[in-house]
């Protein structure tokens, strides 16, 4: 019998090579993201360490643009012979998987999302890594080079009295498209972590700028929460709710603020859980039930009325939810894994919601009295709105949409959701020209006239009541705030078009803000974009091109000489032709999307940029807002 193929032809991918060969399948990217995936996945060690009761510092150090250092002054790792008779240090930095194993059984591990590849992943990404262990009186260290190859082995160093683990590498720039790390990113995590573990202090020191800070906060979770609100009027003191149902810990804080939006965000073993899980679900059925007691109790809600329902009691609501679950009974769903699916942690946070806040209400009446009459007009603004919502989409009552877009909406002709494009235009006059210019079959235009409402601390009703915000919700058609529904949405893109000025961008920030706040899926759908106006016109003879930005300017006054130059300052300067070439046309045009991928830092700064600092406002725009040209298909 042949041989149907040849044993040299297989390529067997075996240990830390075949890290280096495929990045993306241990750290999901080799890029930016995936070069902090080293520091998490070494950080995450530290941090379990400390979860389980050892250590009560870990200090970060960026040495270089690509060199970092973790250490933490837990038990020191193991580095005694392990079965496959190399040390167990070995082991740790070398096999593939071999992060959790060393482990001992029981205990918190931090094992959300993509982290856990374990070190020897961080160590095949490096040029170099070192080790050091204080552990069981001992010093030891080991270096590799090259992506984990030995270039110092075990070496102890005789007797200490020092605890903990140290371990320093210099991740790869072959292996990384950015190899750049970034302080922040790295100090708001170790800041993040500090809030969640309170006994334990953070240290980040940036050895480039000599920069150090110090992360430490005694009141934990009711920190954390005040922060989060730092920039809002808040109705009362952070509430504290903590404790052990079936073997998990559950920590939660909460505090009601003065504006409308729901922000709650929820951890696991110190990861967070971006998309929520039964964690979450607890803690809201809890709330809404204990809520609905008190309201029905205490005379707020009759017989005959109905429940308040939860979009209602968390308008306002900031909430940390953390909790603390062994291994052995973590569950994680969803692509990113980042949902919880353990059953048990539902009931969990309910209980001690329902026990803990029902006690607290009945401490502090006047507050909850206060909270519940926010509630019930939380639930009127809902009914109203619901009823906008009913006549905007082209139901029973098509009439008092049509009575608000009359005269305002240029509609596409043809009615196609996944194509259409509605144009959101700074004034009437460039409404105008947008409307002559633009492609009539697919692309609306919709002039907004004046400021756009600040809506930062506005009710849905002072939403509707307001001409130019209730114009786009009835022209987008799928409801706003909780009966948000972006499959109803009539448009596939919503694209604002402002003049390339200040007031262009504060147009561009309060939209934003308004998208933000009531219809984030529009946003999290990546269909509200900016549209990019040249900013100048340059003419040689019979030639002229445009340019968007000052760099391309001066790359086409070298290529076009004796050239006159024209700067728009609007709009309103194009014609309509120029205005579809340059802005509108799809094949042409540059359009941003806009994406916002961290509400904890969106929510907190769309509040700061409302203020009246008008810098703020830019230095938020640009670090937070990722305007990231899109590819459009063509
Ligand atoms: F990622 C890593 F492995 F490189 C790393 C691990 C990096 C850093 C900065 C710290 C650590 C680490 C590991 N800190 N602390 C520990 N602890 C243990 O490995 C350890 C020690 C003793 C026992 C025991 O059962 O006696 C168990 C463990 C998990």
């Amino acid at each position: 019998m042949t041989q149907s193929y040849n044993e040299s032809s297989i390529q067997i991918l075996e240990g830390l090579s075949a890290v280096r060969k495929r990045p993306g399948m241990y750290i999901g990217s080799s890029d930016h993201r995936g070069l902090h995936h080293l520091v998490w996945e070494i950080l995450d060690n530290a941090i379990d360490e400390a979860l389980n009761g050892y250590g009560q510092f870990i200090k970060v150090t960026l040495i270089d643009e690509r060199t970092i250092r973790i250490e933490d002054e837990g038990r020191g790792m193991p580095t005694g012979k392990h079965s496959s008779g190399v040390s167990t240090l070995e082991v740790i930095f070398t096999k593939l998987h071999a992060g959790g194993k060393f482990s001992s059984t029981g205990g918190y591990k931090t094992s959300g999302g993509l982290h856990g590849v374990g070190a020897s992943v961080v160590n095949a990404l490096s040029s170099w890594l070192e080790v050091t262990s204080f552990h069981g009186g001992v010093m030891s260290s080991m270096r590799f080079e090259k992506g984990g190859s030995i270039a110092k082995p075990l070496q102890n160093f005789g007797k200490t009295t020092k605890k903990g683990s140290i371990v320093t590498f210099s991740a790869d720039p072959l292996i990384f498209t950015n190899h750049v790390f970034n302080a922040e990113t790295i100090a708001s995590r170790l800041k993040e972590s500090a809030y969640l573990l309170d006994h334990v202090t953070f240290m980040f020191v940036d050895e480039r700028n000599k920069k150090t800070e110090t992360f430490k906060f005694e009141h934990g979770l009711k920190q954390f929460v005040m922060d989060m609100n730092e920039d809002l009027e808040t109705l009362h003191e952070p509430i504290a709710l903590s404790g052990m149902v079936n073997d998990i810990e559950v920590n939660v804080s909460l505090q009601y603020n003065g504006g409308y939006g729901e922000n709650i965000i929820s951890f696991v073993n110190m990861v967070k859980t971006k998309d929520g899980g039964t964690h979450e679900v607890g803690f809201k059925s809890g709330l809404t039930k204990v809520v609905n007691d008190f309201a029905r109790k205490n005379g707020f809600l009759k017989d005959k009325d109905k429940n308040f329902e939860g979009v209602d009691i968390r308008e306002g609501c900031t909430a940390i939810i953390s909790l603390k679950i062994s291994e052995n009974l973590l569950q994680f769903e969803g692509q990113t894994k980042s949902k919880l699916g353990t059953e048990k942690a539902k009931s969990a946070t309910e209980n001690i919601v329902i026990e803990q806040l029902t006690y607290y209400f009945e401490e502090e009446r006047t507050l909850a009295n206060d909270l519940v009459k926010r509630f019930a007009k939380a639930a009127s603004a809902r009914e109203a709105a619901r009823k906008a919502r009913d006549e905007a989409r082209q139901g029973k009552n098509a009439k008092s949409s049509s009575r608000a877009l009359a005269g305002k909406l240029s509609p596409a002709q043809s009615k196609d959701k996944k194509r259409n494009e509605l144009f959101l235009v700074e004034g009437d006059s460039a409404g105008g020209s947008a409307k002559q210019g633009r492609d009539s079959k697919f692309q609306a235009i919709l002039p907004l006239r004046g400021k756009v409402m600040n809506t930062e601390k506005a009710s849905v009703s002072d939403v509707m009541k307001n001409e130019e915000l209730s114009s786009i919700i009835y022209a987008l058609g799928a409801g706003v705030g909780s009966d948000f529904d972006v499959s109803d949405c009539a448009y596939d893109k919503v694209i604002i078009m402002t003049d390339a000025d200040t007031d262009g961008a504060h147009i561009q920030i309060l939209l934003l803000t308004f998208f933000y706040r009531y219809m984030r899926p529009l946003i999290e759908a990546n269909k509200v974009f900016l549209a990019c106006p040249p900013l100048y016109k340059i003419t040689s003879g019979k030639e002229g091109a445009y340019a968007y930005d000052d760099q391309e300017l001066i790359e086409l006054r070298s290529k076009y000489k004796h050239s006159t130059i024209q700067r728009y300052k609007g709009l309103g300067e194009m014609n309509a032709d120029q205005l579809w070439d340059t802005t509108m046309d799809p094949k042409t045009r540059n359009l941003l999307v806009v994406t916002i991928d961290d509400a904890f830092i969106a929510n907190k700064k769309v509040s700061l940029l409302m203020g009246d600092k008008a810098h703020l406002r830019r230095e938020w725009i640009n670090d937070h807002v990722s305007f990231t040209l899109s590819e459009e298909e063509v």
